[in-house]
C-alpha cells in the first residue's frame, strides 16, 4: 500500500499538537474526564514494551472517553527522583542530575512515538525544584499537624543501596530496588503516622472501584485484628507483662510467656536473671535477623529461658516461664505474647522443643450440633481432636467455670474475668520516610542544639526541631559531585558543610540542616493533584482546578504498587481532605492493574536481560500496528507472551483497512455528492449494517471493560463485512473507521481526513451509535408463496440457506395441505424475504 507510515505518524503527531487535540480547556471543560497511567521512572535505557503495553492500554480508554463526548485529561511525567534514578546512574557512571535530563528527552521521545494523546503542556518532574519544593512544602504541613515525627527503631537497611527502606519496600526480605537482603539497624528516623489512618484506609474501600486484588492486598497489608490486651505479674515485682491476644479465650492454656528480644523490660529485670550472660547473647544474635527469618513458620524455634523469673496467669494463678524468643517481634501488639501451646501452631513447636506444658482448653467437637449443615464441622473437628494442635473454635474445657461455653463467648468473658480490655491491633506501620541518599528531594527541618537544650522547638514533643519557613521553599538539592551514597546511616549531603550549615529559625543560633532525603514515594504520592495546576505557583494545587479534575476518574497502573504508591497516595489524600486542601478523602475513584508482558516465560525486566525495546518495532511497523499487536496479545487486565511473530496479522490488518478506504474513494465521495434518498441499500448493505451495530455494541462494551483483544478482533471480522460488500455507504465505513481510531490513531486520522476529507480530527469525533432494531432482528419473516400465492409466513433467522427454509416450509401442516401430496416443479427463493414453490403452471 502507499502508506509510509513513518512520515505519516510523524506528520499527525504534529498536528496534533498544534492543533492541541488532546489539551483539554482547564479551566472551562464541561465534562471533565481525569484519566491516568501512573507515570515512568526513568531508570532503564528507556521505555520497554512492558510500559508502552501499559500506556496503550490506558490511552485507548482516554480516546474512547473522548470520544463519547468528554473532556479528557491524560497527562504525563516522570517519577525521575529517588534511588531508581540514582542507582541507574551509579550503574552506568553518570551523575544523575545530568542523566535526568538525557533520560527526560528519551523518555519524552519514546512516549510521543506511542500516538499517545497526552497533554504534553503539563508535564510534571519530580525533581523539577518547582515540583519539589511542593513535596517539602507537604512534609512541612506534616511535620504542623504532628503526623511527621522522628523515632529510633531498628529499621530496615539495604546493604547495597545503603539505605533505610519502608516496610512496603520489602518484598519477601529483599530491597525492592536492587533485590538485595534487607537487614535491620538501629537509626532515628523520620516518620509519616500513617496508622492513624488505618481503619479509614480499610472502611473507605469499600466505596472506591478497584481491581479486586488490590483491595485485597491493602486489606492484609493494614491487618485488622480484634483481641485483647491482658497484664500478666511478675513474680515478686511491680512490673507486669501487657500482652496482645486475638484468642483469650485460651487464657487458661497459657503455659508460657515470650518476650521479644527487644523488649525493654528484658534489660530492666536483669539483675533478677540469673542466666543473664546467655540471654544477652540471644538477644544480639536475635537483632542480626531479618524480620522474614524471624516469623519463618518452618525455621526451627529458638529462645532461652530467663532464669529466676516466673510470671503469673490471671486467670488460675499459676506460675509460669518466661522466655525471650525471636518469634515474637517488638514492632507488633505490646512485643509480648502469652504461649498456649495447645492451640497455636508456633507456641506448639515451641513447647515440644523445650518440653513446656501443653493445656488443652478448647474441644473442638461441638456438643450441640445446632443445624444439620454445622455437622460437617463437627466432623472436621472430630479429625482435629485426634492431632495435638487445634487453633479453630470449640468448647471451653479445663477452663474452670468457663467449662461448657462456646469458645466465641468465652472470648469476652474471660477478658472481663481477668480485668483485660478489648483492643484492636493493626500490622500496618508508620511509614519511614527518611532516605540516606544524595537523590531526592531534601527533608525541609532544621535543628537546633540550643533550642533543644532549652525545650524550645515547632512540636512540643521534639524540642529543637523546626520546619524551614514556607517562603524558603524549595531547600535546593545542591549539585554533589561525589554523591554515592557512604553507607554511614547518613546522606552524602552531610559531608557538604554548605548545605548543613544553617542558623536557626527560632533563636538564630548555628544550627544543622536535615541532610537525609525523602523517599520517593512521597514525590510519587501526590503528582496527581499537580498535573492541572503544574503552572501554579502559589499552592501546590489550584483549588478550583483541583475541583474540576479530581479525583482522577481512571487510573491504571501496576498491581506491584499495591501497598507502595497505592497506600500511600490514599493516605496523603485523606490527610489533605482531614487538613481541608482538598475536599474529597480518596484519590482514584476507578483503579484497574494492567497485566504484565511475559517473554519467554518470565515477567519483562531488566535483571532478568528480557527487555524489549519498542522504537525498533515502532520503526519497522508504526506505532500503529505495533499498539494493535500489543493490546491484541491478551485481555489487558492479564497480559501476555510477547512473540515477534505475532505482529504480521494487525499490520496485514491494517493494510487490509487502507486498501479498503483507498479503493471506495471514488464511490464514497460521489455518495457524498448524493441526496441521502437516492442512497440505495441492497442486501448486502443491511448485512453491514446489521454486523456494525452488533460490533458498535461489542466495541464498547469491551472497551469500557478494558477487553482490548476481543474489541479487535471484532474489527477485524467487521472489515471482512465491508469488503464483501461492493456497495458500502460512507456513514457505515466512517462508523468502522471510528471504532478503530483509539487503538490506531494515526491511520485512521489520515483516512479520516485524507482520504474522506473531512477537515477536523477524528479523535474529537463522538463514537457511533447504532439503531438497537437492527440487533432485534436476527429474524424475520420468511414469506411462503405456493404457485406465487402468498399462503403462509414464518420467522426464521436471518441468512438461512434455501436448503434450511425448505426443511422448515415443508414441515408445516398449512403447507402440506396447500401441496395435497404433489411434488414441486420449481422452488424460487430469495434470501431474507422469500420462498415460493411451484407445483404447476
Ligand atoms: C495467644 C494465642 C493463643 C494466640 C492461640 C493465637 C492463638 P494476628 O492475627 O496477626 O493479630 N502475637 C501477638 N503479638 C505478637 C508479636 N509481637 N509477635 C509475634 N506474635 C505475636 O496475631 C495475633 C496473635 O499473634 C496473638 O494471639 C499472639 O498469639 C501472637 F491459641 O495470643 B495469640
Ligand atoms: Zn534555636
Amino acid at each position: 500500500m502507499g502508506y509510509n507510515h513513518e512520515k505519516i505518524e510523524k506528520k499527525w503527531r504534529e498536528r496534533w499538537a498544534k492543533e492541541g487535540v488532546y489539551e483539554p480547556d482547564l479551566k472551562k471543560a464541561e465534562r471533565p474526564f481525569y484519566n491516568l497511567m501512573m507515570f515512568p521512572y526513568p531508570s532503564a535505557e528507556g521505555l520497554h514494551v512492558g510500559n508502552m503495553y501499559a500506556f496503550v492500554g490506558s490511552d485507548i480508554y482516554g480516546r474512547f472517553k473522548r470520544m463519547r463526548g468528554y473532556d479528557v485529561f491524560e497527562p504525563i511525567g516522570l517519577d525521575g527522583f529517588g534511588i531508581h534514578s540514582e542507582n541507574y546512574a551509579l550503574k552506568i557512571g553518570a551523575h544523575p542530575a545530568k542523566q535526568a535530563k538525557i533520560s527526560q528527552r528519551r523518555f519524552y521521545k519514546q512516549l510521543q512515538m506511542t500516538g499517545n494523546g497526552f497533554a504534553w503542556e503539563e508535564c510534571l518532574e519530580t525533581y523539577d525544584p518547582k515540583y519539589y519544593k511542593w513535596t517539602q512544602w507537604i512534609f512541612i504541613q506534616f511535620f504542623k499537624n504532628g503526623l511527621a515525627y522522628r523515632k529510633k527503631q531498628a529499621v530496615n537497611w539495604c546493604p547495597s543501596c545503603k539505605t533505610v527502606l519502608a516496610d512496603e519496600q520489602v518484598i519477601s526480605g529483599e530491597c525492592e530496588r536492587c533485590s538485595n537482603k534487607v537487614v535491620k539497624k538501629e537509626l532515628e528516623q523520620w516518620f509519616f503516622r500513617i496508622t492513624k489512618y488505618a481503619e479509614r484506609l480499610l472502611k473507605n474501600l469499600g466505596k472506591i472501584d478497584w481491581t479486586e486484588k488490590i483491595k485485597i492486598a491493602q486489606r492484609e497489608w493494614i491487618g485488622k485484628s480484634e483481641g485483647a490486651e491482658i497484664e500478666f505479674g511478675i513474680k515478686n515485682h511491680e512490673l507486669k507483662i501487657k500482652v496482645f491476644t486475638t484468642r483469650p479465650d485460651t487464657l487458661f492454656g497459657a503455659t508460657y510467656m515470650v518476650l521479644a528480644p527487644e523488649h525493654p523490660l528484658v534489660s530492666s529485670i536483669k539483675h533478677q536473671i540469673s542466666n543473664w550472660k546467655e540471654v544477652e547473647k540471644y538477644i544480639n544474635q536475635a537483632k542480626k535477623k531479618t524480620e522474614l527469618q524471624r516469623v519463618d513458620l518452618a525455621k526451627e524455634k529458638t529462645g532461652v529461658k530467663l532464669e529466676g523469673i516466673k510470671a503469673i496467669n490471671p486467670a488460675n494463678k499459676k506460675e509460669i516461664s518466661v522466655f525471650v524468643a525471636d518469634y515474637v517481634l517488638s514492632s507488633y501488639g505490646t512485643g509480648a505474647i502469652m504461649a498456649v501451646p495447645a492451640h497455636d501452631e508456633r507456641d506448639f513447636e515451641f513447647a515440644k522443643k523445650f518440653k513446656l506444658p501443653i493445656i488443652k482448653v478448647i474441644n473442638p467437637v461441638l456438643m450441640r450440633v445446632p443445624n444439620p449443615a454445622a455437622r460437617v464441622d463437627a466432623a472436621v473437628s472430630e479429625l482435629a481432636i485426634s492431632g495435638d494442635l487445634w487453633e479453630g473454635e470449640g468448647e471451653m474445657i479445663n477452663s474452670a467455670k468457663f467449662n461448657g461455653m462456646s469458645s466465641e463467648k468465652a472470648k469476652w468473658e474471660i477478658t472481663k474475668f481477668v480485668g483485660g480490655k478489648k483492643k484492636i491491633q493493626y500490622h500496618l506501620r508508620d511509614w519511614l520516610i527518611s532516605r540516606q541518599r544524595y537523590w531526592g528531594a531534601p527533608i525541609p527541618m532544621i535543628y537546633c542544639e540550643n533550642c533543644a537544650a532549652e525545650k524550645r522547638g515547632d512540636q512540643k514533643e521534639m524540642p529543637g526541631w523546626y520546619s524551614v519557613p514556607e517562603n524558603q521553599l524549595p531547600v535546593k538539592l545542591p549539585y554533589v559531585e561525589n554523591f554515592r551514597p557512604k553507607g554511614k546511616g547518613v546522606s552524602p549531603l552531610a559531608s557538604i558543610k554548605s548545605f548543613f550549615e544553617v542558623k536557626c529559625p527560632s533563636c538564630g543560633a548555628k544550627a544543622r540542616r536535615e541532610t537525609d532525603v525523602s523517599d520517593t514515594f512521597l514525590d510519587s504520592a501526590w503528582y496527581y493533584l499537580r498535573y492541572p495546576s503544574v503552572g501554579e505557583k502559589k499552592h501546590a494545587w489550584n483549588p478550583e482546578l483541583t475541583k474540576k479534575w479530581l479525583p482522577v476518574n481512571m487510573y491504571i497502573g501496576g498491581a506491584e504498587h499495591s501497598v507502595l504508591h497505592l497506600l500511600y497516595s490514599r493516605f496523603l489524600t485523606m490527610v489533605f481532605n482531614d487538613l481541608r486542601l482538598l475536599a474529597f478523602d480518596e484519590p482514584f475513584t476507578k483503579f484497574r492493574a494492567h497485566g504484565l508482558l511475559i517473554k519467554e516465560g518470565s515477567k519483562m525486566s531488566k535483571s532478568k536481560g528480557n527487555i524489549v525495546n519498542p522504537d525498533e518495532y515502532i520503526k519497522k511497523f508504526g506505532a500503529d500496528v505495533f499498539r494493535i499487536y500489543l493490546m491484541f496479545l491478551a485481555p489487558f487486565e492479564q497480559g501476555g507472551d510477547f512473540r515477534d511473530a505475532g505482529i504480521l496479522g494487525p499490520e496485514r490488518f491494517l493494510k487490509r483497512v487502507y486498501n479498503f478506504f483507498e479503493t471506495n474513494k471514488d464511490k464514497f465521495m460521489r455518495e457524498l455528492g448524493l441526496s441521502s434518498r437516492s442512497v440505495i441499500l441492497s442486501p448486502e448493505n443491511l448485512n453491514t449494517k446489521r454486523q456494525l451495530a452488533k460490533s458498535i455494541r461489542k466495541v464498547t462494551e469491551d472497551i469500557k471493560n478494558l477487553q482490548y483483544n476481543t474489541a479487535i478482533s471484532t474489527l477485524m471480522t467487521l472489515l471482512y463485512y465491508f469488503e464483501a460488500d461492493s456497495c458500502t455507504h460512507i456513514s457505515d465505513a466512517e462508523d468502522f473507521i471510528k471504532l478503530l481510531a483509539p487503538f490506531a490513531p494515526h491511520i485512521t486520522e489520515e483516512i479520516w481526513q485524507n482520504i474522506l476529507k473531512n477537515k477536523t480530527s477524528i479523535h474529537k469525533e463522538l463514537w457511533p451509535e447504532y439503531d438497537p432494531k437492527l440487533l432485534q432482528e436476527d429474524k424475520f419473516e420468511l414469506v411462503i408463496q405456493v404457485n406465487g400465492k402468498m399462503r403462509d409466513k414464518v420467522s426464521v433467522p436471518m441468512n438461512i440457506s434455501q436448503k434450511e427454509a425448505e426443511e422448515i416450509v415443508f414441515s408445516r401442516e398449512k403447507i402440506k395441505n396447500w401441496l395435497k401430496g404433489e411434488k414441486e416443479k420449481k422452488i424460487i427463493f430469495i434470501p431474507n424475504r422469500l420462498i415460493n414453490i411451484v407445483v404447476h403452471s
